[in-house]
């Protein structure tokens, strides 16, 4: 029973080493790369590196309230622990789309 624990922890731990961050730029009214594909606990940066345009992330389908603004010089994170698409939008400009695709981890990697 203690050992089963303690091989759950280790991967719980190894899993959190593996785990990576992808950095997408807002710039020019774009979401740069547009879409990603990222592996199940991997952390996604959006980074505004507008000269003074500010944008949002917003997964609509998800989250019915827009959230905050990010401004030039700020970044929003968010870490997807579960499989699958997950399309996003800018609220203050709905043209801005981009999505998250989120796969698997390979296992002994
Ligand atoms: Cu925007």
């Amino acid at each position: 029973m203690r050992a089963s624990i303690s091989i759950i922890l280790l991967l719980c731990s190894l899993a959190e080493v593996n785990a990576k961050e992808h950095v997408v730029e807002i710039f020019k009214k774009q979401f740069t790369p547009t879409e990603i594909t990222i592996e199940q606990g991997d952390t996604v940066i959006w980074q505004n590196v507008e000269k003074r345009q500010y944008h949002n992330v917003w997964f609509k389908q998800q989250v019915k309230e827009e959230p905050d603004y990010i401004f030039p010089g700020e970044s929003y994170q968010r870490t997807f622990m579960e499989q699958g698409v997950f399309p996003y939008e800018c609220g203050p400009h709905p043209k801005m789309v981009g999505s998250v695709k989120v796969v698997l981890k390979p296992v002994g990697n």
